[in-house]
């Protein structure tokens, strides 16, 4: 008699334990799931605020660069990509000058300038190379008189050396 009411109340007390158990497990999921949303939501701002910085930290300079053609264009802008923290570069043949975007922390003007120089191509700043400027195109082998950056509204930054 006794014994089978113990065993009888150790059931109701085991339907007990299942049932805390399972709330109890809903509670974590339930806390679980809500948490994993938060850390999702705090990750996408975080990466936002990185590409943000990414991008202010960009610096765009445009200088004089000399050249005749479409094809002049292309080894520009490819000697200017080249150059590690470069994303854009855009040479205009009517200007005769080129925009670019870098970040500051990688590389600098004066890289730029160079590398354009070693393709072959006149900057403000350095001549461009004597050999590169003999293997271009004859169309390509630009007038070392030429006027550079043309633009109507004079960049004050084109006239010091940081
Ligand atoms: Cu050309």
């Amino acid at each position: 008699m006794n014994f089978s009411k113990i065993n009888q109340e150790h059931k109701n007390k085991n339907v007990m334990d299942v049932s805390k158990k399972v709330i109890l497990s809903v509670a974590v999921i339930a806390a679980i799931s809500l948490t994993s949303c938060k850390n999702e939501t705090k990750k996408e701002t975080e990466s936002t605020t990185t590409e943000m910085s990414k991008e202010m930290a960009m610096t765009e300079l445009s200088f004089g660069v000399r050249g005749n053609c479409g094809m002049c264009k292309k080894t520009i802008e490819k000697a200017a990509k080249s150059v590690e923290g470069v994303s854009e570069a855009n040479w205009d043949v009517d200007k005769k000058k080129i925009d670019v975007s870098f970040d500051d922390t990688k590389t600098d003007a004066m890289a730029i300038h160079t590398a354009i120089a070693e393709s072959g191509y006149d900057t403000e700043k350095v001549s461009g190379d004597e050999e590169a400027y003999k293997n271009l195109a004859s169309c390509c082998q630009y007038d070392h008189e030429m006027k550079m950056n043309r633009s109507e509204e004079k960049d004050n930054h084109s006239n010091h050396d940081h």
